[in-house]
């Protein structure tokens, strides 16, 4: 017999011998004393019956190996045979490869306590904290009011902080924001208008229209006052912008945030920054304006602070405050939260207390 039909026939022995070992009933899995043992059995005299017929030092490299003591004109046929022969031996071998990891899955399957019909564990499913949904909510409304998401580092230097904002280190505003010392000249930031100031300096002479969202420090722990808060603040710069123009944007933002029935109102007030400045109120939302125990029987539920501009902020930061005009708005996010789900204690939103939190 020539070596490739040598080969041919014991390849087909050695084959159907294996073929048969893993098609038979309980050969992967073994005798149940010594479980799996039949399979791995079955994998290595698959390998090594693979490694002895495709190897690289294998049977039918081996005739190639041969190829050139042949006559030359014999040489393409006998090339021909013998890549024919590794073909078959190369889908035979993938196909009982196939079979022999079916086998194992489905032994693995039976032989273990798993019983895949039984309903699986519900995986418990969180939810975003109510405050992050506020503040993601009131960053989108004015996102499609054309507001740019602007950020700030919350350790800054005391320019960013008060300096700029036309705070000076001996200004009486410094112990109303009670702040965290760093050092001398850095600050934990007592509000998110740093950001602000940083945005002016690198966005010289256009138009700004920006949200700042962000946690702020103070030194303040009570039953309404925690010593980091959330702080939502907005600015608008450009040419001819107005106190009504302030008015208008907030009225559309606290009714979508409190309904189309909530109405305003603005007390005059102080800040370093803004001039005129004012507090500003919503109608109260739990009993419409008719005075509740959660309005203090005002009607009017304070929200937040605003104003223009002062021109001496324009002028820290390198603006011209004859070409410019804007307005500000600041509110705490802690507040709003409380305000749109009726939230009556602060510290529900701190306490992590599973019973409350699934409840958004
Ligand atoms: C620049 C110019 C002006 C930001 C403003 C307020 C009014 C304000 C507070 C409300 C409640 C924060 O959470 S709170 O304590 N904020 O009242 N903030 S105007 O004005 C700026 C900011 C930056 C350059």
């Amino acid at each position: 017999m020539q070596p490739i039909d040598e080969i041919r026939v014991r390849l087909d022995g050695d084959m159907q011998k294996l073929e048969s070992l893993v098609a038979a009933p309980g050969a992967v899995a073994g005798a149940p004393a010594n479980e799996g043992e039949g399979a791995k059995a079955l994998s290595r005299q698959f390998e090594e019956l693979k490694v002895r017929y495709l190897g690289k030092k294998g049977d039918i490299s081996g005739l190639l190996r041969v190829m050139g003591t042949l006559a030359p004109e014999a040489r393409p046929e006998y090339g021909k045979l013998v890549n024919e022969l590794r073909d078959i031996a190369e889908a035979r071998f993938a196909a009982l490869q196939a079979k022999i990891q079916e086998a194992e899955i489905a032994d693995s399957v039976s032989g273990s306590t798993l019983d895949a019909t039984l309903p699986g564990y519900r995986v418990p499913l969180g939810s975003l904290h109510p405050m992050t949904q506020v503040r993601e909510e009131i960053i989108s409304f004015f996102q499609g009011l054309g507001f740019e998401l602007a950020l700030a580092p919350e350790v800054d230097n005391d320019w960013y902080n008060f300096e700029a904002l036309n705070i000076p280190p001996d200004h009486p505003s410094r112990d109303m924001h009670d702040t965290f010392y760093v050092d001398d000249k850095v600050v934990l930031r007592t509000h998110t208008s740093n950001v602000q100031v940083h945005y002016m300096e690198t966005h010289q002479d256009q138009p700004i229209r920006i949200i700042a969202p962000g946690f702020v420090y103070r030194v303040d722990n009570d039953a309404t006052h925690s010593p980091m808060f959330q702080q939502v603040e907005c600015l608008v710069v450009d040419k001819d912008i107005s106190f009504a123009n302030l008015k208008g944007t907030l009225f559309l933002w606290a009714r979508h945030m409190f309904g189309t029935e909530t109405t305003m109102r603005f007390r005059p007030s102080y800040f370093p920054f803004t001039e005129p400045s004012a507090e500003m109120d919503v109608s109260c939302y739990f009993c419409k304006g008719q005075g509740c125990r959660t309005c203090k029987q005002t009607g009017w539920i304070e929200i937040g602070g605003c104003g223009s501009v002062d021109p001496n902020v324009f002028g820290k930061v390198g603006w011209d405050p004859e070409k410019y005009t804007g307005f500000a708005f600041g509110f705490g996010i802690d507040r709003i939260t409380m305000l749109k789900y009726g939230i009556p204690d602060i510290s529900h939103l701190t306490r992590n207390d599973n019973r409350f939190l699934r409840q958004f």
